[in-house]
């Protein structure tokens, strides 16, 4: 590129969705977030990240607080920025797959209460998963002009993984009608002169804008997004200095200065940027104080590149092996993953396709015999009930776990019945507003709990006479 043709990047701000989901727990709650708006909507941000993910979760669970009622708020504060989320395709929010009917309602409410750019994603790069998503987005599109469906597809590294792979799946998501592409790197995988390489051929590939999204768990990601700027990736995802790096994302300000006076400048104000930074500061310290960050995750995990194993899937496997007095066998079961990837047709590692593989695998290494016992989601990965994986899945182990039973091969939610109409029945006596339906589909309980509190509070209950523990509002 000539010095004088300028393409600014642009930044996505994680700071209110990924950021604080990678550092502590999602636990940030809206009063942090909403006295800093204003100046946020000042930066002119590509795009603000702020919902899904684990923050839908988290808000009815921990916070007490209706995800719903936060996107609005934000909606309120943010005039000119757009709004983001994170959805997990046919998953929706939640950990299992929905009908049709669940995942246009989301979509349809997600946008309705605010949300300007859906960021979808399968575990298993399954693009037939991620359709109907797509598709209620562009309804909602053509009626009202608003409304974005980005395809994320999850970055991973094996045999199947070739530059290949990726220019056609970009090449398909082109076909499927969506708006953009992210290539998403969870753990961290993605090193600087590979990232070159991919950004240059998937933007050979096609014309949609392509954005990245990585950690800086390996200590590679503010490099990787330096060489996939030049490569011409459109927009990078970072997050303000006090909830960046680590697990977390790279610093916004250090992007911005290291594109300043260049043809990708973002044109971004630092002092702007410095105050929301000073906005942030003393929550920081406040999470650091009190044990919610925790100084492990601030650092390189060089594991990360050495094992392709994201460092959730790691903390997770470590204290299921604690549980079983087995912190010994670690090494056994880091050498059991990449093997059981393999067996289920060697998917990306990410929520929850990462829990699955991860879980398997330590069955695997303390019973002694490979598949002596099965989880339940991996037959269900074997039965194909997830959907297709980029390989085939191992015969052998298919005999052994599901012997004789019979597999899918069509789009998984073809096989399930609409079912808004019956959720809505099973919990009508807690309906305020159409949303609620939403929130008792992703978490029954959870949201049941939520709704009980949320009554004990309208009704004025003494809090101090409440059984918050077992979730039990006297009314
Ligand atoms: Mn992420």
């Amino acid at each position: 590129m000539s010095e004088q043709v300028k393409k600014p990047v642009g930044i996505m701000e994680t700071v209110l969705r990924d950021a604080h989901q990678s550092l502590i727990a999602t636990r940030m709650p809206t009063d942090m977030m909403l006295p800093i708006v204003e100046k946020m909507d000042k930066v002119g941000y590509h795009a603000v990240e702020c919902w899904g993910g684990a923050t839908f979760d988290a808000s009815l669970r921990f916070l007490k607080e209706d995800p719903w009622e936060r996107l609005r708020k934000l909606r309120d504060g943010f005039k000119n920025t757009k709004l983001q989320m994170l959805f997990r395709g046919q998953n929706i929010l939640g950990y299992r797959p929905y009908a049709d009917d669940v995942v246009e309602n989301f979509v349809e409410k997600s946008v309705a209460n605010g949300i300007d750019i859906i960021r979808i994603f399968d575990c298993l790069n399954d693009l037939r998963n991620l359709q109907a998503t797509v598709d209620a987005t562009n309804k909602i599109k053509a009626r009202e002009g608003r409304g974005h469906a980005q395809i994320a597809l999850s970055y991973t590294l094996g045999d199947a993984y070739t530059l290949e792979y990726w220019v056609n799946m970009a090449k398909k998501i082109e076909e499927m009608g969506a708006d953009s592409i992210c290539i998403k790197d969870m753990a961290g995988l993605l090193v600087p002169y590979k990232a070159a390489e991919l950004i240059k051929a998937m933007k050979e590939a096609t014309k949609l804008p392509i954005q990245l999204h990585t950690h800086y768990t390996s200590g590679v990601a503010s490099m990787t997004y330096l060489k996939a700027v030049e490569a011409g990736v459109d927009v990078i995802d970072c997050a303000i200095s006090p909830f960046a790096l680590g697990t977390s994302q790279p610093a916004t300000e250090v992007m911005v200065e290291t594109f300043k006076g260049t043809p990708y400048d973002t044109g971004y104000d630092q002092n702007v940027l410095a105050e929301i930074a000073d906005y942030f500061r003393p929550y920081r310290d406040e999470c650091l104080a009190s044990g919610l960050l925790n100084p492990k995750v601030m650092g390189v995990d060089i594991k990360t590149l050495l094992y392709q194993v994201p460092g959730g899937m790691l903390s997770n496997m470590v204290s299921q092996l604690k549980e079983q007095n087995a912190e010994d066998r670690y090494y056994d079961v880091l050498k059991e993953i990449p093997e059981v990837r393999k067996d289920l047709g060697e998917p990306p590692l990410v929520t929850p396709s990462s829990q699955i593989v991860g879980t398997q695998a330590v069955f695997n290494v303390l019973m002694g015999e490979r598949y002596k016992m099965a989880t339940k989601e991996t037959k269900a990965v074997l039965r194909g009930e997830y959907g297709q994986t980029v390989k085939p899945m191992s015969q052998e182990v298919i005999d052994k776990v599901i012997p004789g039973e019979e597999r899918i091969t069509c789009r998984p939610a073809d096989l399930i019945e609409n079912e808004m109409d019956k959720l809505e029945a099973e919990m009508k006596e807690w309906k305020q507003q159409d949303e609620d339906v939403l929130s008792y589909a992703l978490f029954p309980q959870v949201a049941t709990d939520f709704f009980k509190y949320r009554q004990a509070q309208q009704e004025k209950v003494d809090m101090t006479q409440a059984d918050t523990k077992n979730a039990a509002y006297p009314v």
